[in-house]
């Protein structure tokens, strides 16, 4: 079957998470990627956090599935004249290194244009231009700059980062979906571009509800955040704690079991058209037509006791017991599901969106796939490679090198030792 990034060949020059993040995706989506590591070690995170000694973390595995990977020293003559061969033959380049890294190497945009006129440079940094652009940023730190932190956690607590990488991965995103629009446009130019995503504007994007709250406080209290109406709000959006953030008031309710399971919660969302059947499955039909809290205004200063009885209800039911009753009843709610649930999850694994893997030196482990279904390119997720496993590969079918410079380069040093599958 063909795929939607077919003839695509991306020059990979990630590390960590956030670049890795989008040449996954790109790979998924059938481009060719060609990770560039640096010999001995490669990217980083192929050592840290490992579960098992000498074996690719799964840090790497998760982040560089269908991948190829060469190893060049790029500070080397004969490893920059193999890197500039790339560049030539290449569409896409792909790099999230410190701000200034690619200059130093030699690979500018200019220089990258001068050798390929087409080509697309893609960038994450973790600021755009201005008085922070030089600065190395890590996920936590985009989570701070770009507006979540401040707006996560409880009032009365400190900021709060979130388990969702939404700075490394969600900036993944964001890039990936510059190069295919660079791509696109470069078939009605021929031209190549340079694309940017900065950590910190992709959190701000993700956090878009929190600067429309900043900016409806200017008008007044905001009457669905926890504050209202017996807190006070200062001069910038309070962190607002497990409400819904949307115009439907929300929040976590304890279920069944929540004195011993951490996870025996359900999100609950007292959405307007359904309010007739909370009451009736709650067993408080006055509320329907009391005036107190027949409408969404009247509702709004008494969130907090209408959750308290709720949740009364909630309790009594185990968080999957309470799905398949409110759902019955096109209640919007969702169950708080730990890790271990959705690995275990038979759905997740029918759709390809947690896949079992079986890497080479591993052995089995399972992944987030391809969380993005396409109907006529189908994912199929293949094992992240060694370090340098397709340095012989790429130089003899890429750059069609033969076995005389193969040797040459080989004996510079260039490539350091590749590993072998
Ligand atoms: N051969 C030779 N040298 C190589 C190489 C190769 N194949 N690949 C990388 N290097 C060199 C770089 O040229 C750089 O050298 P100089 O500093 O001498 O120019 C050096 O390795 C280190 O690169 P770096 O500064 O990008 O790496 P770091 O570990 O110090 O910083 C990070 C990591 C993530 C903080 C930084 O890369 C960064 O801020 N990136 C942009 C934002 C980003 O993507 N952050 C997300 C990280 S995931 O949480």
């Amino acid at each position: 079957m063909s795929k939607a990034l077919d003839g695509v060949r991306i020059l990979d020059f990630t590390h960590v998470q956030s670049g890795p993040t989008c040449t996954q995706l790109l790979a998924w989506l059938g481009a060719d990627v060609i990770k560039v590591e640096r010999p001995g070690g490669g990217d980083i995170t192929r050592g840290q956090l490992r579960d098992i000694p000498d074996v690719d973390s799964l840090y790497f595995t998760m982040l560089n599935h269908n991948k190829r990977s060469i190893t060049i020293d790029s500070k080397h003559p004969d490893g920059k004249a193999v890197l500039e061969e790339l560049v030539a033959v290449c569409d896409v380049l792909v790099e999230n290194f410190a701000p200034g890294a690619l200059d130093r190497m030699g690979l500018g945009w200019e220089q990258i244009q001068k050798l390929n006129p087409r080509m697309i440079m893609a960038s994450v940094k973790g600021f755009g231009p201005g008085p922070y652009e030089d600065c190395k940023v890590y996920e936590n730190i985009a989570q701070c700059a770009g507006g979540a932190a401040s707006t996560t956690g409880f009032d009365d607590g400190p900021p709060l980062v979130t388990g969702a990488q939404i700075g490394d991965s969600g900036t993944g995103l964001h890039l990936a979906l510059g190069i295919v629009a660079a791509l696109y446009q470069r078939n009605a130019t021929g031209r190549g571009q340079k694309v940017l995503a900065a950590m910190q504007d992709g959190v701000l994007n993700l956090c878009r509800v929190k600067l429309r709250d900043q900016q409806r406080l200017a008008h007044g209290v905001l009457k669905e955040y926890p504050q209202y109406p017996h807190g006070t709000f200062g001069a910038s959006v309070p962190r607002a704690g497990n409400a819904s953030g949307g115009g439907q008031p929300g929040s976590i309710l304890k279920c069944k079991g929540w004195e011993t399971d951490p996870n025996a919660y359900i999100y609950f969302i007292t959405q307007a058209p359904v309010w007739t059947a909370i009451c009736k499955v709650i067993g408080r039909e006055a509320w329907i037509t009391d005036p107190d809290y027949a409408t969404p205004d009247a509702r709004l200063p008494r969130l907090k006791e209408i959750f308290g009885v709720i949740e009364a209800w909630t309790m009594t039911k185990t968080k999957f017991e309470a799905m398949d009753i409110l759902n019955e009843h096109d209640i919007p709610c969702g169950p708080i599901l730990s890790m271990q649930e959705l690995a275990e999850d038979e759905s997740l694994r029918k759709t390809g969106t947690v896949v079992e893997v079986d890497h080479p030196t591993r052995g089995k482990y399972l992944t987030v796939g391809n969380p993005v279904k396409l109907s006529d390119s189908a994912t199929e997720v293949t094992p992240s490679p060694l370090l340098g496993a397709h340095t012989d590969e790429i130089l003899r079918d890429v750059l069609k090198f033969d076995e005389a410079r193969m040797n040459k380069v080989r004996a510079s040093g260039a490539l350091g030792r590749a590993a072998h599958v």
